[in-house]
Protein backbone atom coordinates (compact mmCIF):
# COMPACT_ATOMS: atom_id res chain seq x y z
CA UNK A 1 0.00 0.00 0.00
CA UNK A 2 2.00 2.75 -1.32
CA UNK A 3 1.71 6.12 -0.43
CA UNK A 4 1.02 8.51 -3.61
CA UNK A 5 0.19 11.50 -2.09
CA UNK A 6 -0.76 14.16 1.09
CA UNK A 7 -2.98 16.79 0.96
CA UNK A 8 -2.53 19.56 3.42
CA UNK A 9 -6.31 21.45 4.21
CA UNK A 10 -6.93 24.64 5.81
CA UNK A 11 -10.31 24.73 7.44
CA UNK A 12 -11.65 27.85 9.40
CA UNK A 13 -14.38 26.37 11.89
CA UNK A 14 -16.54 29.18 14.00
CA UNK A 15 -17.07 28.31 17.38
CA UNK A 16 -20.95 28.79 18.23
CA UNK A 17 -19.87 30.55 22.00
CA UNK A 18 -16.61 32.11 22.18
CA UNK A 19 -13.97 29.44 24.52
CA UNK A 20 -12.31 31.49 27.61
CA UNK A 21 -9.17 29.67 29.11
CA UNK A 22 -6.62 30.92 31.21
CA UNK A 23 -4.17 30.94 28.09
CA UNK A 24 -6.32 32.93 25.72
CA UNK A 25 -9.99 32.92 24.01
CA UNK A 26 -11.10 30.96 20.66
CA UNK A 27 -13.79 31.90 18.94
CA UNK A 28 -12.69 30.20 15.76
CA UNK A 29 -10.88 26.77 15.24
CA UNK A 30 -8.55 26.99 12.62
CA UNK A 31 -7.72 23.52 11.44
CA UNK A 32 -5.54 21.60 9.64
CA UNK A 33 -6.45 18.21 7.82
CA UNK A 34 -3.93 15.98 6.42
CA UNK A 35 -5.15 13.43 3.82
CA UNK A 36 -3.43 10.05 2.84
CA UNK A 37 -3.80 9.21 -0.32
CA UNK A 38 -3.03 5.04 -1.51
CA UNK A 39 -4.45 3.05 -4.30
CA UNK A 40 -6.25 0.65 -1.89
CA UNK A 41 -7.65 3.36 0.59
CA UNK A 42 -7.71 7.14 2.00
CA UNK A 43 -6.79 8.34 5.36
CA UNK A 44 -7.80 11.28 7.54
CA UNK A 45 -5.97 12.92 10.21
CA UNK A 46 -7.09 16.03 11.99
CA UNK A 47 -3.94 18.24 13.68
CA UNK A 48 -4.87 19.70 16.96
CA UNK A 49 -2.37 22.70 17.34
CA UNK A 50 -4.12 26.07 17.50
CA UNK A 51 -3.64 29.53 16.05
CA UNK A 52 -0.91 30.32 18.54
CA UNK A 53 1.33 28.83 20.71
CA UNK A 54 -0.55 29.41 24.00
CA UNK A 55 -1.45 25.92 24.78
CA UNK A 56 1.52 24.21 23.75
CA UNK A 57 4.67 25.80 21.50
CA UNK A 58 2.48 24.22 18.40
CA UNK A 59 0.87 26.31 16.35
CA UNK A 60 -1.14 25.58 12.95
CA UNK A 61 1.00 27.13 10.59
CA UNK A 62 4.29 25.73 12.50
CA UNK A 63 2.50 22.21 11.93
CA UNK A 64 1.76 22.55 8.47
CA UNK A 65 5.39 24.09 7.82
CA UNK A 66 7.10 21.16 9.93
CA UNK A 67 5.00 18.57 7.73
CA UNK A 68 5.79 19.40 4.31
CA UNK A 69 9.45 20.35 4.99
CA UNK A 70 10.54 17.63 7.54
CA UNK A 71 7.84 15.45 8.36
CA UNK A 72 5.80 14.26 5.45
CA UNK A 73 9.29 13.86 3.37
CA UNK A 74 10.80 11.08 5.99
CA UNK A 75 7.69 8.98 5.72
CA UNK A 76 8.05 5.34 4.42
CA UNK A 77 6.73 4.47 1.35
CA UNK A 78 4.29 2.31 2.37
CA UNK A 79 1.14 3.29 4.33
CA UNK A 80 2.04 1.66 8.01
CA UNK A 81 1.55 3.44 11.01
CA UNK A 82 4.14 1.52 13.48
CA UNK A 83 6.66 2.42 10.04
CA UNK A 84 5.44 6.19 9.96
CA UNK A 85 6.23 6.85 13.80
CA UNK A 86 9.54 5.18 13.96
CA UNK A 87 10.47 7.56 10.99
CA UNK A 88 9.41 10.54 12.72
CA UNK A 89 10.87 9.77 16.06
CA UNK A 90 14.31 11.48 15.24
CA UNK A 91 12.46 14.66 14.89
CA UNK A 92 12.00 16.71 18.15
CA UNK A 93 8.46 18.01 19.18
CA UNK A 94 6.08 18.57 16.68
CA UNK A 95 4.11 15.97 18.56
CA UNK A 96 0.99 17.27 16.91
CA UNK A 97 1.82 17.62 13.61
CA UNK A 98 3.14 13.90 14.13
CA UNK A 99 -0.16 12.49 15.48
CA UNK A 100 -2.09 13.83 12.79
CA UNK A 101 0.15 12.64 10.15
CA UNK A 102 0.35 9.20 11.89
CA UNK A 103 -3.27 8.91 12.13
CA UNK A 104 -3.97 9.49 8.33
CA UNK A 105 -1.78 6.89 7.39
CA UNK A 106 -3.26 4.66 10.05
CA UNK A 107 -6.69 5.28 9.31
CA UNK A 108 -5.56 4.68 5.27
CA UNK A 109 -4.20 1.31 6.29
CA UNK A 110 -7.18 0.46 8.45
CA UNK A 111 -9.83 0.61 5.54
CA UNK A 112 -7.73 -0.95 3.28
CA UNK A 113 -8.02 -4.07 5.61
CA UNK A 114 -11.69 -3.29 7.02
CA UNK A 115 -10.66 -2.43 10.68
CA UNK A 116 -12.06 -0.16 12.46
CA UNK A 117 -9.26 1.88 14.94
CA UNK A 118 -11.69 1.19 17.71
CA UNK A 119 -11.27 -2.64 17.27
CA UNK A 120 -7.55 -1.99 16.57
CA UNK A 121 -6.43 -0.52 19.46
CA UNK A 122 -8.03 -2.38 21.90
CA UNK A 123 -11.89 -0.91 22.51
CA UNK A 124 -14.13 -2.63 25.09
CA UNK A 125 -17.28 -0.29 25.15
CA UNK A 126 -19.47 0.58 22.46
CA UNK A 127 -20.32 3.64 23.37
CA UNK A 128 -18.56 6.25 25.97
CA UNK A 129 -19.66 8.75 28.50
CA UNK A 130 -19.36 12.38 27.72
CA UNK A 131 -18.11 15.73 29.82
CA UNK A 132 -18.27 18.86 28.83
CA UNK A 133 -15.52 21.78 29.42
CA UNK A 134 -16.76 25.13 29.91
CA UNK A 135 -14.86 28.33 29.21
CA UNK A 136 -14.76 31.16 31.77
CA UNK A 137 -17.78 33.34 31.93
CA UNK A 138 -17.80 36.89 32.38
CA UNK A 139 -20.29 36.37 35.68
CA UNK A 140 -21.96 33.32 37.50
CA UNK A 141 -25.02 33.71 36.77
CA UNK A 142 -23.83 33.55 33.28
CA UNK A 143 -21.93 30.27 34.32
CA UNK A 144 -24.41 28.74 36.10
CA UNK A 145 -27.03 29.33 33.07
CA UNK A 146 -24.49 27.24 30.86
CA UNK A 147 -24.12 24.71 33.37
CA UNK A 148 -27.90 23.88 33.22
CA UNK A 149 -28.32 24.20 29.88
CA UNK A 150 -25.45 21.32 29.93
CA UNK A 151 -26.94 19.08 32.25
CA UNK A 152 -30.40 19.48 30.29
CA UNK A 153 -28.55 17.90 26.67
CA UNK A 154 -27.62 15.24 29.40
CA UNK A 155 -23.62 15.63 29.79
CA UNK A 156 -22.82 13.18 33.31
CA UNK A 157 -19.67 15.99 34.41
CA UNK A 158 -18.97 19.17 33.97
CA UNK A 159 -15.54 20.64 33.76
CA UNK A 160 -14.93 24.13 35.09
CA UNK A 161 -12.03 26.60 33.62
CA UNK A 162 -10.39 28.69 36.33
CA UNK A 163 -8.01 30.72 36.67
CA UNK A 164 -7.00 33.34 40.15
CA UNK A 165 -9.62 35.30 40.46
CA UNK A 166 -12.15 32.79 38.76
CA UNK A 167 -12.03 29.41 40.69
CA UNK A 168 -13.53 29.80 44.14
CA UNK A 169 -16.19 31.25 43.68
CA UNK A 170 -17.71 29.65 40.45
CA UNK A 171 -16.57 26.16 41.93
CA UNK A 172 -18.96 26.46 44.95
CA UNK A 173 -21.91 28.54 43.50
CA UNK A 174 -22.13 25.24 40.83
CA UNK A 175 -21.90 23.22 44.06
CA UNK A 176 -24.37 24.80 45.76
CA UNK A 177 -27.21 25.41 42.88
CA UNK A 178 -26.34 21.48 41.32
CA UNK A 179 -25.60 19.55 44.62
CA UNK A 180 -22.82 17.49 45.75
CA UNK A 181 -23.39 14.27 43.30
CA UNK A 182 -22.52 16.13 40.07
CA UNK A 183 -19.45 15.05 38.96
CA UNK A 184 -17.63 18.35 38.90
CA UNK A 185 -13.83 19.13 37.95
CA UNK A 186 -11.81 22.13 37.39
CA UNK A 187 -8.98 22.68 34.62
CA UNK A 188 -6.29 25.52 35.16
CA UNK A 189 -4.41 25.23 32.06
CA UNK A 190 -1.39 25.58 34.01
CA UNK A 191 -2.32 29.01 35.66
CA UNK A 192 -1.09 28.52 39.24
CA UNK A 193 2.77 28.69 41.08
CA UNK A 194 3.41 26.18 44.11
CA UNK A 195 2.93 29.41 45.98
CA UNK A 196 -1.13 29.33 45.26
CA UNK A 197 -1.38 26.00 47.98
CA UNK A 198 -2.81 27.38 50.33
CA UNK A 199 -5.39 28.64 47.59
CA UNK A 200 -5.61 25.74 45.70
CA UNK A 201 -6.52 23.76 48.99
CA UNK A 202 -10.01 26.01 49.42
CA UNK A 203 -10.77 23.80 46.55
CA UNK A 204 -10.54 20.75 48.57
CA UNK A 205 -14.16 21.08 50.52
CA UNK A 206 -15.80 21.12 47.10
CA UNK A 207 -15.17 17.29 46.19
CA UNK A 208 -14.15 17.73 43.12
CA UNK A 209 -13.20 14.92 40.87
CA UNK A 210 -9.82 16.05 39.96
CA UNK A 211 -7.45 19.47 39.31
CA UNK A 212 -6.12 19.29 35.80
CA UNK A 213 -3.04 20.90 35.28
CA UNK A 214 -3.02 23.53 38.13
CA UNK A 215 0.78 24.61 37.45
CA UNK A 216 2.57 25.11 34.79
CA UNK A 217 4.09 22.01 31.60
CA UNK A 218 7.78 21.65 33.02
CA UNK A 219 7.13 21.92 37.06
CA UNK A 220 6.27 17.62 36.66
CA UNK A 221 8.33 17.92 40.92
CA UNK A 222 5.96 21.05 42.02
CA UNK A 223 2.65 19.09 40.87
CA UNK A 224 4.29 16.55 43.13
CA UNK A 225 4.95 18.74 45.67
CA UNK A 226 0.90 19.63 45.42
CA UNK A 227 -0.21 16.42 45.91
CA UNK A 228 0.97 16.51 49.39
CA UNK A 229 -0.47 20.10 50.27
CA UNK A 230 -4.19 19.53 48.40
CA UNK A 231 -6.70 16.37 48.36
CA UNK A 232 -7.90 17.04 45.49
CA UNK A 233 -6.51 14.85 43.28
CA UNK A 234 -4.04 16.09 40.31
CA UNK A 235 -4.66 15.42 37.06
CA UNK A 236 -1.87 16.21 34.21
CA UNK A 237 -2.95 17.29 30.79
CA UNK A 238 0.30 19.86 29.40
CA UNK A 239 3.25 18.36 31.12
CA UNK A 240 2.61 14.79 29.07
CA UNK A 241 4.23 14.68 25.97
CA UNK A 242 4.76 11.11 26.05
CA UNK A 243 4.93 7.81 27.53
CA UNK A 244 7.81 8.69 29.60
CA UNK A 245 6.71 11.73 30.83
CA UNK A 246 3.37 9.37 31.97
CA UNK A 247 6.13 7.35 33.81
CA UNK A 248 7.95 10.32 35.27
CA UNK A 249 4.84 11.47 36.25
CA UNK A 250 3.71 8.39 37.93
CA UNK A 251 6.53 7.42 39.73
CA UNK A 252 7.55 10.97 41.34
CA UNK A 253 3.36 10.92 42.32
CA UNK A 254 2.73 14.24 40.48
CA UNK A 255 -0.74 13.11 39.68
CA UNK A 256 -2.84 10.25 39.91
CA UNK A 257 -5.07 10.71 37.15
CA UNK A 258 -3.95 11.67 33.70
CA UNK A 259 -5.89 13.44 30.51
CA UNK A 260 -4.89 11.97 27.23
CA UNK A 261 -5.03 14.09 24.06
CA UNK A 262 -3.52 12.09 21.07
CA UNK A 263 -2.03 15.10 19.35
CA UNK A 264 -0.51 16.21 22.56
CA UNK A 265 1.31 12.92 22.59
CA UNK A 266 2.38 12.38 19.05
CA UNK A 267 -0.48 10.11 18.13
CA UNK A 268 -2.60 7.37 19.42
CA UNK A 269 0.13 4.44 19.11
CA UNK A 270 1.44 6.56 22.08
CA UNK A 271 -2.02 7.15 23.37
CA UNK A 272 -2.31 3.20 23.63
CA UNK A 273 1.46 3.14 25.19
CA UNK A 274 0.30 5.82 27.77
CA UNK A 275 -2.72 3.86 28.46
CA UNK A 276 -1.37 0.52 29.08
CA UNK A 277 1.47 2.04 31.29
CA UNK A 278 -1.40 4.25 33.85
CA UNK A 279 -3.57 1.43 33.73
CA UNK A 280 -0.74 -0.95 34.75
CA UNK A 281 -0.47 1.73 37.95
CA UNK A 282 -4.08 1.94 38.66
CA UNK A 283 -3.63 5.70 37.40
CA UNK A 284 -7.24 6.99 35.83
CA UNK A 285 -7.44 7.87 32.06
CA UNK A 286 -9.48 10.02 30.35
CA UNK A 287 -9.96 11.25 26.38
CA UNK A 288 -9.17 15.52 26.71
CA UNK A 289 -10.11 17.34 23.56
CA UNK A 290 -8.60 20.08 21.51
CA UNK A 291 -12.27 21.69 19.87
CA UNK A 292 -11.55 18.93 17.32
CA UNK A 293 -14.30 18.66 14.32
CA UNK A 294 -16.07 15.26 13.88
CA UNK A 295 -12.35 14.21 11.99
CA UNK A 296 -10.21 13.97 15.17
CA UNK A 297 -13.49 13.49 17.28
CA UNK A 298 -14.32 9.83 15.53
CA UNK A 299 -11.08 8.99 16.30
CA UNK A 300 -10.54 10.30 20.47
CA UNK A 301 -13.98 8.16 21.27
CA UNK A 302 -12.43 5.19 20.05
CA UNK A 303 -9.70 5.54 21.91
CA UNK A 304 -11.77 6.46 25.09
CA UNK A 305 -13.83 3.12 24.93
CA UNK A 306 -10.12 1.64 25.93
CA UNK A 307 -10.96 0.00 29.60
CA UNK A 308 -8.42 2.32 31.41
CA UNK A 309 -10.41 5.20 30.31
CA UNK A 310 -12.60 5.44 33.34
CA UNK A 311 -13.42 8.89 33.52
CA UNK A 312 -15.97 10.91 31.39
CA UNK A 313 -13.90 13.04 28.81
CA UNK A 314 -14.28 15.97 26.92
CA UNK A 315 -15.20 14.09 24.13
CA UNK A 316 -18.62 16.10 23.74
CA UNK A 317 -21.51 16.73 20.87
CA UNK A 318 -20.38 18.33 17.39
CA UNK A 319 -23.08 20.96 18.56
CA UNK A 320 -21.12 21.92 21.66
CA UNK A 321 -18.60 23.47 19.28
CA UNK A 322 -19.84 23.84 15.83
CA UNK A 323 -23.17 24.71 14.01
CA UNK A 324 -21.97 22.61 11.09
CA UNK A 325 -19.51 20.14 11.77
CA UNK A 326 -17.68 18.45 8.62
CA UNK A 327 -18.83 14.90 9.41
CA UNK A 328 -22.09 13.70 10.38
CA UNK A 329 -22.73 15.45 13.85
CA UNK A 330 -21.85 12.94 16.80
CA UNK A 331 -24.93 13.43 18.98
CA UNK A 332 -25.48 13.08 22.70
CA UNK A 333 -27.22 9.47 23.66
CA UNK A 334 -28.28 9.54 27.32
CA UNK A 335 -25.18 11.34 27.73
CA UNK A 336 -23.33 9.07 25.30
CA UNK A 337 -21.22 9.25 22.40
CA UNK A 338 -21.68 5.80 20.10
CA UNK A 339 -18.19 4.84 19.25
CA UNK A 340 -17.61 4.28 15.59
CA UNK A 341 -17.72 1.40 13.82
CA UNK A 342 -16.68 1.26 10.32
CA UNK A 343 -12.97 0.87 8.89
CA UNK A 344 -10.49 3.29 10.37
CA UNK A 345 -11.92 5.84 12.28
CA UNK A 346 -15.45 5.41 10.77
CA UNK A 347 -16.30 8.80 9.74
CA UNK A 348 -15.69 11.27 6.41
CA UNK A 349 -15.75 14.81 5.80
CA UNK A 350 -19.40 15.63 3.67
CA UNK A 351 -17.91 16.83 0.49
CA UNK A 352 -20.04 20.11 0.20
CA UNK A 353 -19.75 20.92 3.99
CA UNK A 354 -15.89 20.44 3.73
CA UNK A 355 -15.61 22.57 0.63
CA UNK A 356 -17.20 25.60 1.66
CA UNK A 357 -14.89 25.59 5.04
CA UNK A 358 -11.79 25.44 3.02
CA UNK A 359 -9.47 28.19 3.51
CA UNK A 360 -6.61 26.36 1.71
CA UNK A 361 -5.56 22.86 0.31
CA UNK A 362 -2.04 22.20 -0.70
CA UNK A 363 -1.75 18.79 -2.57
CA UNK A 364 2.21 17.05 -1.69
CA UNK A 365 3.07 14.11 -4.13
CA UNK A 366 5.84 11.64 -3.30
O1 LIG B 1 -6.93 22.14 28.47
O2 LIG B 1 -8.24 20.55 28.03
C1 LIG B 1 -7.76 21.65 27.73
C2 LIG B 1 -9.50 23.03 24.62
C3 LIG B 1 -8.42 23.53 23.93
C4 LIG B 1 -7.16 23.47 24.48
C5 LIG B 1 -6.99 22.89 25.74
C6 LIG B 1 -8.07 22.35 26.42
C7 LIG B 1 -9.35 22.46 25.87
C8 LIG B 1 -10.55 22.03 26.56
C9 LIG B 1 -11.77 21.71 25.72
O3 LIG B 1 -10.67 21.96 27.75
C10 LIG B 1 -11.86 20.26 25.40
C11 LIG B 1 -12.87 20.00 24.31
O4 LIG B 1 -14.07 20.13 24.59
O5 LIG B 1 -12.47 19.65 23.18
MG1 LIG C 1 -6.63 20.74 30.01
Amino acid sequence: MKITGIELRRIAMPLVAPFRTSFGTETARDVLLVRVVTPEAEGWGECVAMSEPLYSPEYVDGAAEAMRRFLIPALPDQADAQAAGRALAPFKGHRMAKAALETAVLDAQLRARGESLAAYLGAVADRVPCGVSIGIMGSIPELLDTVEGYLAQGYIRIKLKIQPGWDVAPVRAVRERFGPELPLQVDANAAYTLADAPHLARLDAFDLLLIEQPLADDDIVQHAALARRITTPICLDESIESAEHAAAAITLGACSIINVKPGRVGGYLEARRIHDLARAHGVALWCGGMLETGIGRAANVALAALPGFTLPGDTSASRRYFATDITPPFELNDGHLDVPTGPGIGVDPVPDILDEVTTSVEWITR
